[in-house]
Parts: structure tokens; sequence; C-alpha cells
């Protein structure tokens, strides 16, 4: 969709990076070590050809297929414990902030410091997720108590486009006059979801917080804006990408504890389906727009594997894209899901010239994909 009069700006971005971080060879020295338990466990019934062995994880096939390096995570502990292998997350009283609520807060400070704005400024919260830490009340309301922001606030979730999507809404919320200001965050914490005993998958996801302040250009405060030109959303259906985990499972008990209650998908079926479409996507909106590729500075994607980057860039541009053109930083931070894109954007705007124009686009689950035109004023 296109601005009508009002223009709208993103006007202050911010990121919450954890601080530990587990790199890929510590990630696989728990995961071979719970596999030598598994299968010395199970040897009888291997021996017997009624169970197949597990097969070890290695640290070159998880950074040839995916790029990734290391990933932040909220607890490291319980993650590379091969007796656990997830996070452990201490339980907190109604009265303390929960963990969402904590990460989407530190990120939406730093928005707001860069938007030049404060609590009274704000109308409306987004917290926009691939998961949510509870059903109710909305992490979204959390975060607005915990910031003194009036007005109304709301969880919305589109898995790893849930950033994209959260920009169009407050964009129309900001067109429509129903908010003048909107803050939308993304509080990921991907590894309470990951299954770390799933060798094809285990290395992929990682946490953090990001989030943005939207708001019309006319009232806008910010020496580091950009204004939204244009933005465009899809969605597909597929269960390539699924996660059953849901509010009937205690009425389904035989489904409790199985792995399709944790991120499942079909990574091959994935790179290959999405990364024409989402090329097309954004090919479509800059001929729409009248815009020639090579006048883009940058093209800020979701962040879930450096070879698919690379792909939809060079469909994109037409030719190989420089580091500098498609910045990746899911070496560090690996799959966040829907912050993936914003870090990066977060992380390299910051050469931008008055006029410069760049992409910011996420896609994943559902299938989703949003891109967003935008140009450094
Ligand atoms: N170590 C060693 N070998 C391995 C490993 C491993 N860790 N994993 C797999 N292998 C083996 C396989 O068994 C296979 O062996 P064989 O050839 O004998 O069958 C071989 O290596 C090749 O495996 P793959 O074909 O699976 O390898 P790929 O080259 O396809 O790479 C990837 C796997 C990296 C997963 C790749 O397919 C990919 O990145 N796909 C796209 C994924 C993607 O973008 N997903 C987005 C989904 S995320 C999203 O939308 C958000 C959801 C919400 C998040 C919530 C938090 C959890």
């Amino acid at each position: 969709m296109q601005a009508g009069n009002t223009r709208v700006v993103i006007s202050g971005a911010g990121l919450f990076t954890p601080a530990e971080s587990v790199s890929n060879q510590e990630l696989v020295e728990s995961f071979n070590a719970w596999v030598d338990h598994y299968n010395a466990e199970h040897a009888d019934a291997i021996a017997a050809g009624e169970m197949e062995p597990k097969g070890h994880s290695n640290v070159e096939f998880i950074e040839k297929a995916s790029g990734i390096k290391s990933r932040f995570v909220m607890n490291k502990t319980g993650i590379v414990d091969p007796m656990r292998m997830m996070p452990r997350l201490e339980p907190r009283s109604n009265d303390e902030p929960s963990v969402m609520c904590e990460i989407g807060v530190a990120a939406a400070k730093q928005a707001m410091e860069q938007a030049n704005v404060i609590a009274d400024d704000i109308d409306a919260v987004l917290v926009a997720a691939s998961n949510m830490e509870r059903a109710y009340p909305a992490m979204a309301i959390e975060v607005q108590a915990e910031l003194g922001i009036k007005g109304f606030a709301f969880d919305m979730n589109v898995a790893c486009s849930s950033a994209t999507f959260g920009i169009q809404q407050a964009y129309d919320m900001v067109v429509s006059g129903n908010a003048r200001r909107v803050l939308m965050v993304n509080p990921e914490i991907c590894t309470g979801h990951l299954n770390f005993r799933d060798r094809d998958s285990h290395f992929i996801f990682g946490d953090v917080a990001t989030a943005v302040v939207i708001e019309s250009a006319e009232h806008c405060r910010s020496d580091h804006a950009f204004e939204i030109l244009d933005t465009k959303l899809q969605t597909i259906y597929t269960n390539n990408i699924r996660n059953n985990f849901g509010f009937l499972n205690r009425a389904t008990e035989e489904g409790v504890g199985q792995v399709d209650k944790l991120f499942v998908q079909e990574g091959r079926k994935v790179f290959r389906e999405v990364c024409p479409a989402v090329a097309e996507q954004i090919t479509q909106q800059l001929t729409k727009m009248e815009i020639e590729p090579d006048s883009l500075k940058r093209i800020w994607l979701h962040q879930a594997n450096k070879n698919m980057n690379e792909l939809i860039a060079k469909k994109v541009l037409g030719r190989e894209p420089s580091d500098e053109e498609s910045p990746t930083i899911l070496d560090e931070y690996a799959n966040t899901s829907s912050a993936g894109s914003v870090i990066a954007f977060k992380k390299y705007n910051e050469d931008f010239e008055p006029g410069d124009l760049g992409v910011l686009s996420s896609f994943g689950a559902g299938y989703s994909i949003g891109s967003i035109v935008l140009k450094r004023i």
C-alpha cells in the first residue's frame, strides 16, 4: 500500500542483545554428547535393527548450510547441558515483568530515544513476534504499562514476518489518524520453541528483541528518520514450517510432548519455494514504484540463511550483491525470526544520506512475506 497525503516514517529503532552467546562448537558438543548417550541407552534396540541410531551434528555443515556461527540466547547453561537441551528461565511472579516484556522494553527505550519521543507521545503499542510468553494479558499491554504509555496495545503473530506486518499495521494507524505514534516491538525468545535434539534444526535460532517507532513525518522530531514509501504483504498457506503448540494441547493428551509442538520444517522445500517468491514480490513492488533495483543502496533481508539471502539479493539486483548492499547479521545472531531484518536495519543504516533508498524484507512461516520500501529523509 502506498501513502496517501500523510507521509509516515520510522523515526527510531532499538536492539536488545542478550548477554550470553553459544558458538556452533559448543552447541555441537552438547548435541553429540546427547546423541552418544541416546545411542548407548538404546544400544540393544539399535543392534537388533528396531531403532535407528542418531547421527552426530557438525560445525562445518552448520556454517556451510546456513552461514550461522553463533547465536545469542537468554539462557546458555540449560541449552548446552546435554541432559536438558532447553533454556532454563526462572518463573516470575505476576508483579514482575515477564521476560518478553523486559527485553522488549530494553529495545523500545532505545527506539524511543532515537525517535526523540517520550511515553506521552505514543498512542499505541504492538508486540509482533513468533511466540508469546502467555496468552493474556497481552505482552503489548504489559510493555505499554511498563513504559507508562497511554492509549491501546495488542499482540500480533505472523512468525518471521511479524515485524514487517507490524510496521504496516502501525503505518495504517498513523495514516487513519487512530494513533499519532506507534511503538512496534519484537521480542523473540526463539530458543524456547527450538528442538535442540533435532539435528536438522538445532542450530537455527537465537534470542533478541527489536523495536521501532512509527509516526507521521509532520510530527517527527528525529534526525534519523526513514520515510515508508510503500509496504507489501503476502501470505501463502503451507505445512512446510509448523509449530502445533497451542491452547488445545491439554485437550489432546496423546500429542503432549511430541516434536510437532516445537519448531519443525522441511528446510529444503522452504528454501526452494520462498526465495523466488520473495524476489518476485520485491521486484514487482519496485517496478510498480518505478524504482530501478540499481538505485537501492541496501536490502535489509530476513536473516534465516546466508545462501538464501545471496540468492534473493542476486535475483532482485540482477547481479551478485556486495556485503554492503545485503548485510549479514545471522552469522552472529542466527535466525531471530521477525527481528532479523530489523537488526540488519538498525546496525546498517548510519551511512544513509537523505534520498537514499532501501528495502526491508521478511519471510518465513505461513508462508509470509513482507517488504517495505524506505527512503532516508
Ligand atoms: N550436522 C550434520 N549433518 C546434518 C545436519 C547437522 N546439523 N543437519 C542435517 N544434516 C544432514 C542431513 O541429514 C542431510 O543428509 P542426507 O543428505 O544424507 O539426507 C544433509 O545434511 C543435508 O541436509 P539438508 O538438505 O537439510 O541441508 P540444507 O542444505 O537444506 O540446509 C537448512 C538446511 C539450513 C535448514 C536450509 O534448508 C535452510 O535454511 N532452509 C530455509 C529455512 C528457513 O528459512 N526457514 C524459515 C523458517 S523460520 C520462521 O518462519 C519462523 C518461525 C518461528 C520461529 C520460532 C522459534 C523456534
